[in-house]
């Protein structure tokens, strides 16, 4: 599936509306992460995007954030998903942010739930505070 092929299959009031920059429904996500997440773009629906956390890894603790996705026949095959780290909030990398974990799609959503985790551990003491978000890439 592409951003094209969801967009069109919406009942958007407005042809502006399927913008991937658009957010007719006035929640968190523009369209492109409405597309990315596999949520409605006319719901608000801000509860669901992804969610922050600690993960325990072999006796240590990381700042870990899990968000779902579309798999299977829904799969974005327009998209790349990428976790970025930052220690500053202006400079991002992927550096330093590991996939932990990917799960067996939802029998019912058809969602894939991925975890992402910092590769630095909280209680590393060179460690000051660290920020992680998702990036979604459309080709
Ligand atoms: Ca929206
Ligand atoms: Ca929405």
């Amino acid at each position: 599936m592409t951003y094209e092929s969801w967009a069109a299959a919406i009942p958007f009031d407005l042809p502006e509306e399927a913008a991937v920059n658009a957010n007719p429904d006035n929640d968190l996500f523009l369209n492109l992460m409405e597309y990315a997440l596999g949520l409605d773009p006319l719901v608000s629906d801000s509860d669901r995007g992804p969610t922050g956390g600690l993960l325990e890894v072999g006796g240590q603790s990381y700042q870990s954030f899990t968000y779902r996705r579309p798999a299977g026949d829904q799969e974005r095959s327009d998209l790349t998903y990428k976790g970025e780290r930052s220690i500053d909030l202006v400079n991002w990398s992927d550096t330093g942010v590991i996939e932990e974990s990917v799960s067996a799609p939802d029998p019912v959503s058809g969602l894939v739930t991925v975890v992402l985790r910092s590769a630095t551990s909280v209680t590393d003491p060179a460690l000051v505070r660290e920020f992680l978000r998702l990036v979604v890439i459309k080709q």
